[in-house]
């Protein structure tokens, strides 16, 4: 059974997944009167990085015990998961349009049990990490090779439980867990924009020097464009390259725009969550139109 890793695709193809799964997200939700926009978008880029060219999985075998684990800590953002699993091949792209129904395998927040390619529920915020850790103490006691990646939120890591594998991860020596943070300078609400602030409201992380404090607790620390393809691999790379030599668990600062890629829904704390009018929808349509084909099946 083989665990590809796409890593043929160029950097402009893994931009064109992107867009797709950016106009996934947005007609998903639309047509499912319910959901989050802003966060999956900033994450978007950073997702299809690794499942389309990082991570060693196989769609048809998304339950392979050596797959690379990957674990959306920031749970509200599964429809930005989902858009990136569906175009992946772990479960049709028709099947999107069941999302958040009651019967349907693509819940609100992921669900392990329910979805193909989900290695863990998430949702209540704050929690994946301790999970991932988990996983990567277990591929060590196993002498697995399996690499294990968490996203969360700039806001989500406001929460204690997050900051206590913080200090635990270094003590065990996880250098095959990288916590990505998908740094968009915007949670759901939150106090109007200072000094310094990038968007239109006050930036959750701001105020804290986190590589720094990052490095203090013992990890290795990469900043990266969140947005930014080359930017991206070359810090998943290095990140990897970490794995059995340094003893240290790795960080990927992602520096993101929260809404990222569509106009109306770029930067702001509105779109955390939302439903486009039929004009907005049209207009997202043709931001993120397929420049060779024109639109997406
Ligand atoms: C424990 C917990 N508290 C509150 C919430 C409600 N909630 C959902 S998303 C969100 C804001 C998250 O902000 P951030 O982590 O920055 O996510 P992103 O900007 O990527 O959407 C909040 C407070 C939750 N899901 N879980
Ligand atoms: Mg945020």
């Amino acid at each position: 059974m083989s665990l590809s890793i796409e890593n043929d695709l160029t950097t402009a193809n893994l931009a064109n997944i992107a867009q797709e799964a950016r106009w996934r997200v947005i007609e998903t939700v639309t047509s499912s009167k319910a959901g989050h926009v802003g966060g999956p978008l900033s994450a978007i880029d950073m997702l299809v990085a690794l499942y389309f060219h990082q991570m060693r999985v196989d769609p048809a075998s998304p339950q392979n015990p050596d797959r690379d684990r990957f674990i959306l800590s920031k749970g509200h953002c599964a429809i930005g998961l989902y858009s990136v699993l569906a175009l992946r091949g772990y479960f049709p792209v028709a099947e999107l349009l069941t999302f958040d129904h009651g019967d349907s395998r693509l819940q609100g927040h992921p669900d392990m049990l329910l979805t193909p390619g989900v290695d863990s529920s998430s949702g209540s915020l704050g929690q994946g990490l301790s999970a991932g850790a988990g996983m990567a103490l277990a591929a060590k006691r196993l002498g697995k090779e399996f690499h294990t990646w968490v996203m969360v939120g700039d806001g989500e890591i406001e929460e204690g439980m997050v900051w206590e594998t913080i200090i635990a991860a270094p003590r065990y020596g996880l250098d095959n867990l990288t916590l990505v943070i998908d740094l968009n300078g915007l949670q759901q609400y939150g106090w109007p924009a200072g000094k310094g602030d990038r968007f239109d409201r006050s930036e959750p992380m701001g105020h804290v020097d986190l590589p720094a404090v990052l490095g203090g607790f013992g990890w290795n620390v990469i900043s990266i464009d969140g947005h930014d393809f080359n930017d991206i691999l070359a810090g998943y790379a290095r990140a990897e390259e970490h794995r059995g030599v340094s003893g240290k668990p790795t960080v990927i600062i992602g520096n993101t725009t929260k809404g990222n890629g569509i106009s109306f829904t770029s930067g702001t704390y509105k779109w955390h969550n939302g439903v486009a009018t039929p004009e907005q929808l049209e207009t997202a349509r043709a931001e993120l139109r397929d420049t060779e084909t024109g639109m997406y099946a």
